[in-house]
């Protein structure tokens, strides 16, 4: 494997990096077993970028070890420790199960929330893990090397205003199909890339479904795209290492940042924490009695 160095290089130039092989067959088996009994709950997406025939397992951080342990993999920790402030956080994670016969999805950049004039530093950085071979036909992510450098006035000449994927004029939308290029990759691979690359999950063309999950990590001063606190059952994170639950959310950014209620987010998940909020009502109900 490339040093950081090497990596954090490739990213700057091209706006995403491949870590090849970065599990191996044991840990892939194991990520496939967890995967499956989700994947086979859900439905397909709701709309085009969801896909219509792709199949999305949500706060998939939540739902088991084997998924908290790629969140917190040191090799991408290493690469997120070097583009975002300490105390940087999980802002989204999911499993994204591409089918035969879907389509493309609409292209757009991951960090597009965050209404910032454009060039800038992401706010944030995504992974996407294949858990089978990513190609050209069979759903393999694709991406528009060096567009995490375009400025506000190129993007929205390549696919509208909003960047909400919408295509613009023909003749752009084709310029943008010429440049986007195939991530073509060995399953237990990773491509890290830049929230302000543009990219889009591929048409698959192929009999075979594409398993991928993503992770995304945001600047500790943004909004999450996903609301861990709520969404994962405090049982299941009090078993979390430190680090995720960091990840999660249960953190501070100094000074006030995360702060509950002036306290630390942590101390939600003693078993036996006890809302101060309902503890100060029950004193003023106490009080008004006497
Ligand atoms: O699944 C993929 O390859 C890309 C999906 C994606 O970019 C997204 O859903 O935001």
């Amino acid at each position: 494997m490339d040093s950081t160095d090497e990596l954090l290089a490739r990213y700057h130039e091209h706006g995403f990096v491949i870590l090849q092989g970065i599990l191996g067959g044991a840990e892939i088996d194991a990520l496939r077993e967890a995967l499956q009994p989700y994947l086979d709950l859900e439905q397909a997406g709701r709309n085009d970028f969801e896909g219509e025939r792709t199949r999305r397992v949500y706060s998939l951080v939540g739902r088991g070890e084997v998924f908290e342990r790629t969140v917190e993999h040191p090799a991408v920790l290493a690469l997120v420790d070097a583009l975002l402030q300490p105390g940087y956080l999980l802002t989204a994670s999911q499993a994204i199960c591409i089918d035969p016969g879907e389509t493309p999805q609409p292209v757009h950049y991951d960090d597009v929330f965050y209404p910032l004039a454009r060039p800038r530093p992401a706010v944030s950085v995504s992974t996407i893990w294949a858990l089978d071979d990513f190609t050209a036909a069979g759903g393999g992510t694709e991406v528009i090397p060096g567009s995490h450098a375009w400025g506000d006035e190129r993007v929205a000449a390549s696919y509208g205003k909003t960047g909400d994927g919408k295509t613009g004029a023909p003749s752009q939308a084709a310029d943008i199909e010429a440049r986007l290029v195939p991530v073509e990759m060995p399953a237990g691979s990773l491509v890290f890339f830049a929230g302000t690359l543009l990219h889009r999950g591929g048409a698959n063309r192929t009999t075979a479904s594409r398993r991928a999950f993503s992770h995304q990590y945001c600047e500790p001063w943004a909004r999450q795209q996903e609301n861990f606190t709520l969404s994962i059952p405090n049982e299941r994170v009090r078993r979390m290492s430190p680090r995720v639950r960091q990840l999660l959310g249960y953190s501070i950014l100094p000074p006030f940042m995360g702060q509950l209620a002036g306290r630390h987010p942590e101390k939600s998940l003693a078993a036996d924490y006890v809302n101060s909020l309902v503890v100060d009502d029950e004193e003023l109900e106490r009080s008004e009695k006497v």
